[in-house]
């Protein structure tokens, strides 16, 4: 009965620390960066299930947006609006690929790899292939971004 006690109590602990330690990260949305123009930086991030984005309009006339298809099945889609903070809680594992809508086109786009990266990472690879075809510029920033996944 003690251990079982005990047990509850190392349960109850581990629930309450993984909240505690939930962390807030920030991502700006830029003209000019180190990958080039038209970016979010940084570009590529890794997190936990249960952390924190604010996408920041550092420059103005960017927004943060997931792209359909681009994220694991079960999430959450986001749309910010333009020139405006918008905070996302990622609470699902896998690989998110997320565009500034105006200037995708120039390819500025995001990865944000939550948890188990490789839950839908080929499918979104495959995906990502389709979707360089609306690149004009930096055609392979978006594999680039996913090679380092
Ligand atoms: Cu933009």
């Amino acid at each position: 009965m003690k251990n079982y006690r005990s047990l509850i109590t190392v349960a109850v602990l581990a629930f309450i620390t993984s909240y505690a330690f939930a962390e807030d990260f920030e991502v700006t949305m830029l003209n000019q960066g180190a990958d080039g123009v038209m970016v979010f930086e940084p570009s590529v991030l890794k997190i936990a299930v249960g952390d924190t984005v604010t996408f920041k309009p550092t420059n103005p006339g960017h927004n943060s947006a997931s792209i359909a298809g681009m994220i694991p099945p079960g999430a959450d889609a986001w749309t910010g609006g333009m020139s405006q903070e918008v905070k996302v809680t990622f609470t699902e594992e896998g690989t998110y690929v997320y565009q500034c809508t105006p200037h995708l086109m120039m390819a500025m786009v995001g990865v944000i790899a939550v948890g188990d990266a490789s839950v839908n990472l080929s499918a979104v690879k495959d995906a990502a292939g389709d979707k360089k075809s609306e690149f004009m510029m930096a055609t392979d920033r978006l594999d680039g971004y996913l090679e380092g996944i």
